[in-house]
């Protein structure tokens, strides 16, 4: 609270404001080794999919060199993106995913 050039009294009012979290999608990226089936696998035990669902993602990945695999807030996009590259690492296998801004 303070005084105001004209004698009144001001109340600074704290607004509260409420910012939409930034979104990141997790992209995930073709290459040569990696078994359609395992990434298949990974789409569904990360990322929710359903066996129809992963399939078409792989596809789209295979045949274009990346696809979006799911939009997140940044920390469980990175989460995910960290867990499905350790994942891949101790299948031994190059699958990577990577994140990237949304919108
Ligand atoms: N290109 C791989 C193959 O022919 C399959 C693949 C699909 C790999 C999607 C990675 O993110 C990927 N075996």
């Amino acid at each position: 609270t303070h005084h105001d050039g004209d004698g009144s009294i001001a109340v600074q009012e704290s607004k509260p404001e409420l910012k939409r979290p930034s979104m990141y999608s997790v992209v995930m990226l073709n290459d040569d080794y990696t078994p359609m089936e395992f990434v298949v696998e990974v789409l569904q035990k990360f990322f929710g999919k359903s066996p129809e669902q992963a399939t078409e993602i792989m596809l789209a990945v295979h045949m274009k060199g990346s696809a979006v695999c799911g939009v997140y807030t940044k920390d469980i996009a990175e989460t995910k993106a960290e867990f499905v590259n350790q994942y891949s690492i101790d299948c031994q296998h190059p699958l990577k995913c990577e994140l990237a801004p949304a919108e």
